[in-house]
């Protein structure tokens, strides 16, 4: 029995969605709202769950583990059908250098907690907060459309989705909610144009999520 807590617009929850529609596997979504009660992720019994209060985290009878990287290759460990972290040693580096352009050159400065202290604590107006993160999904698109003009095919390495999309897919999701234009990177939006083509990324879309308001 699996169960996902998620927060639909969650780019990290996103992400994990993605690897278990693909894998096709039936799982209980236990939505975590983020703003509402001042953010469900701060609650005692969250915390439990996930001691960083983010989420995603995941729970297979029992066992429970956050961060979406150790929970993709928990599943392709546990459910190694449509593998998203390839076997081979180079293409595995290859995937996971993709992965943590994402995973902790970009989403981390993009966090609703980041925007938080950015406008609590250090005194920027919210226009000032928002600039900060567009800037740095800037930057970091700028890297990753060099990085993957040499690694992709139809999707980010070569012609098999891999991680590497699972994880470049909510990351376009959440620049385009910061207005970033995604015309100025254009292998990053053909790669994501072929991938959501693809019913398991449909059905992790925020907007198909239980949660969605
Ligand atoms: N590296 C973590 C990132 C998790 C993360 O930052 N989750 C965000 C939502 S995308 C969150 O829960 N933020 C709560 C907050 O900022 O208070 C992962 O890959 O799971």
């Amino acid at each position: 029995m699996l169960k996902l807590y998620s927060y639909f617009r969650s780019s990290a929850s996103y992400r994990v969605r993605i690897a278990l529609h693909w894998k096709q596997l039936d799982f209980e979504y236990m939505p975590v709202h983020l703003v509402k009660d001042g953010g469900q992720q701060h609650s005692e019994a969250y915390r439990r769950i996930n001691p960083m209060g983010h989420v995603p985290a995941l729970d297979h009878d029992g066992f429970v583990v956050a961060e979406s990287v150790a929970i993709i290759q928990y599943l392709d460990a546990i459910f190694p059908q449509h593998r998203l972290f390839p076997a081979d040693p180079q293409a595995a580096a290859t995937v996971t250098q993709l992965v943590e352009v994402i995973n902790s050159g970009i989403q981390p400065l993009q966090n609703l907690k980041v925007a938080k202290a950015l406008e609590g604590e250090f005194g920027l107006t919210t226009a000032d907060s928002q600039r900060w993160i567009v800037r740095w999904i800037e930057d970091g698109f700028r890297n990753l459309e060099r990085l993957l003009e040499r690694t992709s095919g139809t999707y980010s390495f070569g012609g098999e989705i891999s991680a590497a999309d699972a994880f470049l897919v909510p990351q376009c999701f959440a620049a385009r909610r910061f207005g970033v234009q995604l015309e100025n990177f254009p292998v990053i939006a053909r790669i994501e144009a072929n991938a959501t083509r693809l019913e398991a990324f449909k059905k992790a879309h925020p907007s198909a999520q239980p949660d969605f308001v």
